[in-house]
């Protein structure tokens, strides 16, 4: 087995070589893949020095499996050509999400349907995988007419550069501006770039891939995404009607069952799921789970997850262990 990371040198590609190593993923050989200005550069995995490598050697090298963690321009122009060289991509960008002769996959979800010609396997968005993982076990018992989502993100979604200007800021530096408007101290209602409909593409993101992922085009969903001066995870607030009834016990109880989803839900002793706490974590957590009471049949829920991990790492590093569990590579 020969794997690659590709954008190794990148705020999620070390959390990729983090998530590998606590994992125990078994490889003969890494390649670590970055831009040309990077090839060269010295890095550890496991305490051994690698030499990272520019993407054309790295094609040339035929890995079994590349995770790619290098932004939408990359993937675009490089996961076709690892794929022609019969290696599996396992992307990180939005760049083949919505295409409809590629998987997006969250393991716990439908990596189920994952075939042995899949070279193309698209990750989806950090805000995405948080909410529909915690809404899985919900929506197998009692279907979703419809989620209404508002998100608190974490400057690390935006990359390294966001987490500089809002620590500059903080320590009253001179920062350079990767948002529009300052960032510490602030809410910024703005996540990636605005849309024709007035919509955001991360609030565009929560809504189509959730249909996808989900598989139904019938579940109605609206979302406002929004970045706040915090690191370690993001939040969300999701309002969701079911078709079915609930029973709030119940409800508890297939979260607590289900993979990957830890329910942190205890308002008398002030536990609730929290960036701080969900940092470095590869679960995701869901507390304040209470009835709406102004609709039949409708819950709200508080979902908390390093984004780094299961939102982009973990999520990507789960479906290469699928991949060679299931012996699809
Ligand atoms: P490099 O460090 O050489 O620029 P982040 O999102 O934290 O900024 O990380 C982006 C990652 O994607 C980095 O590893 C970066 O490598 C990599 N990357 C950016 N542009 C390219 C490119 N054109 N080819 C290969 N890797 C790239
Ligand atoms: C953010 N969700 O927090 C974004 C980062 O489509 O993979 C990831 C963007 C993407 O800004």
């Amino acid at each position: 087995m020969k794997l690659a990371v590709v954008g190794a040198t990148g705020l999620v590609g070390s959390e990729i070589l983090e998530v590998l190593a606590e994992h125990n993923f078994q490889f003969d050989e890494l390649l670590l893949v970055a831009s040309e200005r990077s090839a060269g550069k010295k890095m550890t995995y496991k305490s051994k020095e690698y030499t990272v490598i520019g993407l054309k050697q790295a094609v040339s090298e035929k890995p079994d499996i590349a995770i790619f963690s290098a932004g939408g321009d990359t993937s675009k122009e490089w996961a076709p050509q690892f794929a022609a060289a019969g290696t599996i991509v396992i992307d990180n960008s939005s760049a083949w999400r919505m295409d409809p002769t590629k998987k997006l996959v969250v393991p716990e979800i439908n990596a189920k349907d994952l075939r042995i010609d899949d070279r193309i396997i698209a990750n989806p968005n950090c805000s995405t995988i948080q909410m529909v993982l915690a809404l899985e076990p919900l929506r197998a018992k009692y279907g979703i007419k419809r989620i209404v989502v508002s998100t608190y993100q974490s400057v690390t979604g935006t990359g390294k550069a966001a987490v500089d200007q809002m620590m500059a800021e903080r320590a009253g530096e001179k920062a350079e501006m990767v948002y529009p408007h300052k960032i510490d101290l602030n809410v910024l209602p703005h996540i990636d770039v605005f849309q024709p409909n007035g919509y955001t593409k991360e609030e565009m993101k929560m809504i189509n891939e959730t249909k996808k992922i989900f598989n139904d085009d019938s579940i109605q969903v609206t979302a406002t995404t929004v970045r706040i001066p915090t690191m370690g995870g993001h939040s969300e607030a999701v309002n969701v009607e079911f078709h079915k009834d609930f029973d709030l016990e119940e409800v508890k109880n297939l979260l607590t069952a289900a993979p990957g989803i830890i329910v942190q839900d205890d308002p008398a002793n002030n536990v609730y799921p929290m960036p701080l706490t969900a940092h470095k974590k590869d679960e995701v957590f869901v507390g304040r789970l209470r009835r709406d009471e102004s609709q039949a049949n409708t819950l709200n829920m508080w979902i908390v997850a390093d984004n780094l991990r299961k939102g982009a790492a973990t999520n990507a590093v789960q479906i290469a262990e699928y991949l060679v569990e299931h012996n699809l590579v």
